[in-house]
């Protein structure tokens, strides 16, 4: 196994680090059936607060280490942009990795109120895939172009993946919260078009009649707050003029049973899974089994 060498990386821990989410409620989280409805045929479900306050400021000290590119555990990340447009007039930082680094983004995966709506979604248990921080300064903050998640991740089937987002700031359209095209879940796979430059370049790809169903709905949400979506939804999120940062993380699970679908590495500096074997182990683990007491 060659794996980078670090005296503390939290990927070898596979329960809470700190006390930071000790005090959660399991049962204030769970979902309701009209919210699982709503995400089976929008494609997401929106506006559920899973952090507290404190856990927000917490979650926002550590973020502002990663910004500084020396910081302690540099070497673990499995991406590490400070500007993934390379343009500075249009900044976005983006990192994949933090729950090896830190112990609040650690401990943010096994959080209830977010493994137990993960579950309801999945219709399943969680695995972690993997986490991802977008981060958009103010004044200068860059776009996120329209995607869909799944473009990124065909290395693992079958299509049993759900993304989190989570905001560490008040996410406006104003500041470049999130938006999505409903019911775009239930369109093709469309292949990657680029992630951080030109916001509209899906277009290139799309039929007329998705073309003419493009209707984007932004999410404004507290910081705290969350909105999780469908692999296969197209969203995205504009540039960050105002004078506020629009901070988020993200948390990217699978249903238990997803495979590898390469015997290429999945992640950078992550031992290989064989084609056609299961998601496990140190870097993959189980967050959440809603059928064990
Ligand atoms: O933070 C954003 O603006 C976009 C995030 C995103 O693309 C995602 O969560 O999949």
């Amino acid at each position: 196994m060659n794996m980078p060498a670090s005296s503390n990386d939290l990927s070898r821990l596979h329960s809470a680090a700190s006390d930071l989410f000790s005090g959660v409620d399991p049962e204030g989280h769970r979902l309701t059936d009209e919210q699982v409805a709503f995400f089976r045929e929008q494609g997401y479900v929106s506006g559920m607060r899973l952090l507290t306050d404190a856990q927000v400021e917490a979650l926002r000290t550590e973020l502002q280490e990663f910004f500084d590119p020396g910081h302690e555990g540099r070497e673990l990340w499995h991406e590490y942009h400070t500007n993934e447009s390379g343009d500075p007039d249009n900044v976005l930082f983006h990192a994949l990795g933090a729950w090896r680094i830190r112990p609040g983004f650690h401990d943010a995966l096994w959080n209830p109120a977010f493994a137990i709506p993960a579950a309801q979604l999945l219709a399943g248990p969680v695995r972690f895939w993997h986490d991802q921080l977008f981060c958009k300064p103010a004044r200068h903050g860059g776009v996120v172009a329209w995607h869909q998640d799944y473009s990124y991740w065909t290395r693992t089937e079958p299509l049993s993946h759900l993304t989190c987002w989570i905001g560490l700031d008040d996410a406006t359209a104003d500041n470049g919260c999130i938006q999505y095209i409903p019911g775009s879940h239930t369109w093709n796979l469309l292949p990657i078009t680029g992630l951080a430059n030109d916001m509209d370049a899906i277009f290139q790809v799309l039929t007329d009649e998705q073309k003419e169903a493009f209707r984007p709905v932004p999410v404004q949400l507290k910081a705290g707050e969350a909105t999780f979506h469908h692999p296969l939804m197209v969203h995205g999120s504009y540039a960050n003029r105002t004078d506020r940062p629009r901070r988020a993380m993200v948390i990217n699970v699978v249903r238990d049973g997803v495979r590898s679908a390469t015997d290429a590495p999945l992640l950078a500096g992550v031992p290989a899974i064989g084609q056609g074997e299961a998601l496990d182990g140190r870097f993959f683990p189980l967050l959440y089994d809603p059928s064990s007491p």
